[in-house]
């Protein structure tokens, strides 16, 4: 239909009526009772506090909306280079307190909702978590985001709208038992459904081999069937800007929603089969980090999710009329790990086969387009499907990836003649029966740059699973990108009392845009007068997790003890099994103690926190290990001063937002090589507390900043670690003995039936994770943590030093980095004329 131009006296209410409304208190209660009377359809007699949640959520949504249309208007009328960022995964938390305070709202709703007679604080905990993500790859695009509005950045995220998103942990008898999280039961105001944005996405079918007019020889992808992806908009507003970007994330729906015919007939079940079929595809995400599952509906999501987007990306890239060549100087698509990959095969697909391009100029266009960032150096979670998998679903992009594997070997041949394990080593299929495809040499090949996540994880994937790589395609490819979290969500909003005294001293919140600027502060690290305020802050936050505390698990716990947190995805190589069998050597410790050398014991609070994979059994065990000793601990009259062991269930954003702000210390105990980097490490240092961690991931960087007196480092080296696994593996090391006392106690039934510890304890034999090795050192720097702990003024100086110095690790700088030298595109801030 032709453009639509309001009429002249249209024109003028229309434009005053698309204006951002003002901020004042009367306009704020206002718009709170349109939502809830003509919106949510309530009358003051029936107002709860949830409803009330859901107005005033509305009514700031309304602001959301009206700075996406400025930006989206804004960006159409500039048309610059934009990024497009894949992810499975985004986990976003909540929404309402994030937005108020980028808005800059905070206050004037806090009035305005006090006014009717509601406290915003209640408010913003009625809402339930967005948790579309499993761990530190789903927050760390959430905090990209977040940066990316906040720096004026023209970027889209694209992702999935799971209606269940990850489960909910509940424990029963101290095991872990998994619910489903349907979080959409009250609807959602933080998305706007976009019905007119909707694309179909065909699986199987047969690919037909034909002559076009001027004789090419081409193929077309036909049959199948075919679902409908549909558009769902999350707005993301930066920090202190009038930019507000868009995550959107696509839900399917059937192409045909009924079959008429079996229903006619009487069958009424496969009427609705179809439907029912094409709803599943968005309907879970996968429980599993670093772990690869090969299950056909996680690769049917990984499909439509690509196939949806690259719709989208090029309806916008065609707007414009460019040629196709212009494609990669308008359009950056960053891959987040390799499940987005397909996207590169899909492509080039659409390019040869609907577009008409030649493979070349295609693979140019691609090889252009993408990078591509590596999350693991694990084996047991790099992803491969099978060969046949793929054939039958995709079976065209099956072709593609054959062909553009044999002339990617066909020109590694050509460098390294007659190499043939090479080839075997770099081929993108993996022989055997079935064969596999190899995601991320896929990713490698079509990507112009992979990048891990910290420097030393960076080097692992350069001389590790893309050594050959980079002999091929030289080291310039392959980058660092070190993680950042968003200072705005992880210490404005997670922690008020420390941002505002913060802000206090570097006069303005300038800071929370250039976090390099938190520097000025170490000059206060020796100032008594701040290092009092500073740690009655953390005093304050550790008040606040304990009463969430005694709310969720009914123990007391004193805020004068030390906190001592590790929350995280259960796994074997993050040691949450090393940090118990330290605890329980503890209190075995303290068991044996005289009084007098009790007193002189810094109390302790051991507080865990994180999800098993519901099919992770050793992971399940752990958690059932952690609560079997919690019991026992925080039951004994004889050590309850001096220890206390927490396991806090359902760990997601928002409780995280409680914990770190709370913690003095906080565990990073992943075997050296492991931990791609961690961003909950920057988080808890940035918020005042002090890490007890091995050299890994971003402990490393973290260390170099903060300096070594403010990091507690232990532990075996990445350098040393094949070694000492091949040592063990050919020679009868025996076991630490402190770690052998801690076994004894456990099979001594103190903790319960020791048998169903078995498994567990079993891990120990092959140590592959190199427990007994790090034992004695991680209990070192245990007694170094608690002396230095004794000391007050010296410990608030060690963290004051470290908070101070955490300006690298902020997601902006993160962003700047992919911005300058990846992604090639600059900021484009959202100008007054559009707002
Ligand atoms: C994490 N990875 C890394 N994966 O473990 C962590 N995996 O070191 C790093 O800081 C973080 O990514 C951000 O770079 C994950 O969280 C997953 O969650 C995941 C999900 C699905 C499949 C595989």
């Amino acid at each position: 239909s032709p453009a639509w131009a309001p009429p002249a006296a249209a024109e003028q209410i229309w434009n005053e009526f698309s204006k951002e409304e003002s901020t004042d208190e009367a306009t704020i209660q206002k718009s709170f009772i349109r939502h809830a009377t003509k919106t949510l359809a309530r009358s003051s007699y029936n107002m709860d506090q949830f409803a009330a949640y859901q107005a005033t959520a509305h009514s700031v949504r309304d602001h959301l909306i009206d700075r996406w249309n400025a930006t989206q208007h804004c960006h159409s009328v500039k048309d610059p280079k934009r990024v497009y960022y894949m992810s499975l995964e985004f986990l976003i938390g909540r929404t309402l307190d994030n937005a108020l305070l980028n808005l800059n709202l905070k206050d004037h709703y806090k009035r305005a909702i006090g006014g009717i007679g509601f406290t915003i604080e209640d408010l913003v905990d009625e809402e339930v978590d967005a948790a579309l993500g499993n761990g530190g790859l789903g927050r760390l695009a959430a905090c990209f985001m977040d940066s990316l509005a906040t720096l004026d950045y023209p970027a889209w995220g694209y992702g999935i709208r799971y209606e269940y998103g990850i489960f909910q942990q509940k424990l029963v008898d101290g095991y872990q038992t998994e619910y489903p999280d349907y979080w959409l039961t009250f609807g959602n105001p933080w998305e706007i459904q976009r019905l007119d944005v909707s694309y179909d996405v065909r699986f199987r079918g047969y690919v037909e081999k034909y002559v076009d007019v001027s004789g090419q020889t081409r193929y077309r992808w036909e049959g199948g069937e075919k679902v409908v992806a549909v558009a769902n908009d999350y707005p993301i507003p930066g920090f202190q800007t009038k930019n507000c970007i868009n995550i959107r994330l696509w839900s399917s729906k059937p192409k045909k929603e009924f079959d008429f015919a079996s229903f006619n007939e009487g069958n009424y079940d496969k009427s609705v089969e179809e439907q029912k079929a094409a709803e599943n595809i968005t309907s879970v995400l996968y429980p599993n980090d670093n772990h690869m599952v090969g299950k056909v509906l996680r690769l049917k999501q990984q499909y439509f999710f690509v196939s949806a987007t690259l719709q989208d990306i090029i309806r916008r890239f065609k707007k414009t009329s460019r040629p196709w060549s212009e494609f990669p100087q308008q359009v950056s698509i960053q891959l987040n790990d390799t499940h987005p990959t397909l996207s590169i095969v899909e492509l080039q697909r659409i390019l040869i086969d609907e577009e008409g391009l030649t493979w070349d100029e295609a693979w140019d266009i691609v090889t252009h387009t993408y990078s591509y960032t590596n999350h693991t150096v694990l084996p047991e979670a790099l992803e491969k499907w099978a060969v046949p998998l793929i054939s039958d679903l995709l079976p065209r992009h099956m072709m593609i990836i054959f062909e553009l594997n044999l002339y990617f070997l066909q020109r590694v041949e050509k460098l390294f003649p007659g190499d043939r394990d090479r080839l075997r080593r770099m081929s993108v299929i993996e022989e055997g029966h079935p064969q596999y495809v190899r995601m991320a040499h896929l990713a490698a090949i079509g990507s112009h740059h992979v990048n891990g996540v910290a420097e030393l994880h960076s080097e692992l994937v350069k001389t590790t699973i893309f050594a050959d790589f980079v002999e091929f395609f030289g080291k310039e490819k392959f980058v660092n990108v070190t993680n950042g979290v968003t200072p705005r969500r992880w210490l404005h909003q997670a922690n008020p009392g420390l941002s505002t005294l913060i802000s206090e001293k570097l006069g303005g919140t300038a800071w929370l845009k250039d976090l390099s600027q938190l520097d000025k502060i170490k000059a206060f690290a020796d100032d008594v007068g701040f290092q009092n305020r500073f740690m009655d802050i953390k005093y304050k936050n550790k008040i606040r997790l304990a009463e969430y505390v005694k709310d969720v698990t009914g123990v007391t716990l004193s805020p004068d003890a030390l906190f001592d947190v590790q929350c995280k995805r259960l796994h074997e190589y993050k040691r949450q099994h090393m940090n118990i069998f330290g605890v329980i050597h503890r209190y075995e410790k303290l068991k044996s103690m005289s009084k007098a050398e009790l007193e002189k014991v810094v109390p302790r609070v051991v507080i865990f926190a994180g999800k098993a994979a519901p099919g992770y059994y050793t992971a399940k065990l752990i958690i059932k290990l952690i609560t079997s000793v919690a019991n026992v601990v925080n039951a004994d009259p004889q050590t309850s001063e001096y220890l206390k062991l927490i396991f806090i269930p359902n760990y997601n954003v928002s409780v995280a937002e409680i914990l770190i702000p709370a913690s003095d210390l906080s565990q990073h105990i992943s075997t050296a090589g492991t931990e791609a980097s961690g961003t909950s490490n920057m988080k808890f240092v940035l918020n005042g507390g002090l890490i007890l961690g091995t050299v890994d991931g971003a402990n490393i960087e973290i260390g170099e900043e903060v300096g070594k007196d403010n990091i507690f480092f232990f532990g075996a080296l990445t350098a040393e670690v094949e070694d000492i696994r091949h040592h063990q593996m050919y020679h009868n090391v025996a076991m630490d003995a402190k770690l052998q006392g801690v076994i004894k106690s456990i099979q001594s039934g103190r903790y319960g039936d020791s048998v169903i510890f078995e498994p567990l304890l079993g891990t120990l034999r092959s140590d592959y994770y190199l427990l007994s090795k790090d034992f004695t050192p991680y209990l070192e720097a245990m007694e170094r943590v608690d002396a230095a702990f004794k000391n007050k003024s010296a410990w608030a100086k060690k963290c004051i030093t470290a908070a101070a110095s955490m300006g690298k690790f902020s997601s902006d700088r993160s962003i700047q980095d992919y911005a300058k030298r990846i992604w090639k595109i600059t900021p484009v801030p959202t100008t007054e004329e559009f707002a």
